[in-house]
């Protein structure tokens, strides 16, 4: 018999209709990319809070508060990104036999279908190999991880409108459907979906704890744990890394406060003597790890105050680092006047750590950690 099977494959190639599993079926597929297509959209537009962050529009200003917002949406986005990968999985294993349907192009639309099911097929996997090596902060490639991963997640999101739009009506009529059809479907269906959702909800809460403090012990896939790090704080990038050892450490260190021809240059001490405040704030890594954390400094809005009168302007927060896209960031007026926006100069009680912005560095509430730029030397009042 198993003979003749193979036998009947030496002769012609498969058709849908050989794959006989009851999971390979509409009711499957339509459930498993219903979750699929929620996955895809949460991760895509919590991507793009990321992207307005890096990269302001003016008719679109982002709130200050709350100030666990940018740490939720960026918890959102990995988990969404990871539950994304069993589920495409789960869906390409259900829905490979209709690679071998015939005909194999019917029509003009068929054609658009199939071509939409490749780039999102494509795309999709491009998506979550990437953002599984950004979190681990491997890039074995040369171009720019943020500009290609936020360009092919437009190609992807595309492809799924297509698809769904063309398959509307099968997608409707299978999901209104029950997911049984005949008796013995039941525990291989119900069995796969349920193996799905374990899946998904295992992954999420063995990272889920990256985002909500008080699972961070179940977060046993995450790379970068809580409490981990000088001053239990993880790094992404240290000092030595930034090439700021020699300058981040040099006593003649002055951070320059600058608006047009007005300066101010404050030493570290000079800077302690100031009013101090202390805040709670998270650090939101987009590389996939958030930790809240006590900082200790001056206002942003204080220090703006010694050269400018009105405090209701962007500023800019630039670096002792020389090179590299993180070295200086854009401090919106709307966060310069939160009196949780600080430069910080101590963390938990202690002297920053050289690897966490010695001698001083931004935490400003509600915005990616990328923002919270290390080793401030100087800041620029914006027009
Ligand atoms: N100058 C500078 N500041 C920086 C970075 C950097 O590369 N250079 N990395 C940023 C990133 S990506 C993050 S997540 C936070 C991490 O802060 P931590 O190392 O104190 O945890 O610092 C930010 N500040
Ligand atoms: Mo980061």
């Amino acid at each position: 018999m198993a003979r003749s099977l193979e036998l009947r494959y030496l002769v012609r190639p498969p058709e849908q209709g050989d794959f006989r599993s009851p999971v390979h079926d509409p009711r499957v597929v339509a459930r498993v990319g219903l979750f699929l297509g929620a996955a895809i959209v949460v991760a895509f537009l919590t991507g793009l809070v990321s992207h307005v962050h890096q990269h302001p529009l003016a008719w679109l200003p982002l709130p200050p508060t709350p100030v666990w917002g940018y740490r939720l949406t960026q918890g959102l986005h990995v988990a969404a990104g990871l539950s994304a990968i069993p589920l495409l999985l789960a869906k390409l294993y259900a829905a490979y036999p209709a690679l071998f349907a015939r005909p194999r192009v019917g029509s003009p639309l068929h054609a658009l279908e199939r071509l939409s099911v490749a780039v999102l097929v494509a795309t999709a996997i491009f998506q979550v190999v990437t953002g599984l090596l950004n979190v681990f902060q491997w890039y074995p490639w040369s171009f720019s991880f943020v500009r290609v991963h936020l360009a092919v997640a437009w190609v992807l999101v595309g492809s799924v409108v297509v698809h769904v739009a063309v398959k509307l009506p099968v997608i409707a009529d299978a999901l209104r459907g029950p997911v049984l059809e005949e008796a013995g479907d039941g525990p291989t269906r119900r069995g796969f979906l349920a193996g799905v959702a374990v899946t998904v909800l295992g992954l999420t809460a063995l990272t889920v704890g990256q985002t909500v403090p008080t699972l961070a012990g179940a977060a046993l896939l995450s790379p970068r744990q809580a409490g981990v790090g000088p001053q239990g704080l993880p790094v992404n990038r240290t000092a030595r890394a930034a090439g700021v050892e020699a300058t981040a450490a040099d006593p003649g260190w002055r951070l320059t406060v600058a608006a047009g021809a007005r300066t101010v240059a404050l030493s570290r001490s000079e800077l302690l003597a100031m009013r101090q405040v202390t805040v709670e704030l998270p650090i939101a890594c987009v590389e996939g790890w958030s930790t809240t954390a006590t900082w200790q400094g001056v206002r942003i809005r204080d220090l703006v105050a010694l050269v400018h009168a009105n405090p209701d302007v962007d500023v800019r927060v630039v670096s002792l680092q020389q090179a590299g896209s993180y070295r200086e960031s854009v401090l919106p007026a709307s966060h310069v006047a939160h009196p949780d926006s600080v430069l910080a100069l101590r963390l938990g009680g202690a002297d920053l750590d050289l690897d966490h912005g010695f001698p001083a560095r931004l935490v400003a509430p509600g915005r990616p950690g990328v923002l919270q730029t290390k080793w401030v030397e100087r800041i620029e009042v914006l027009g």
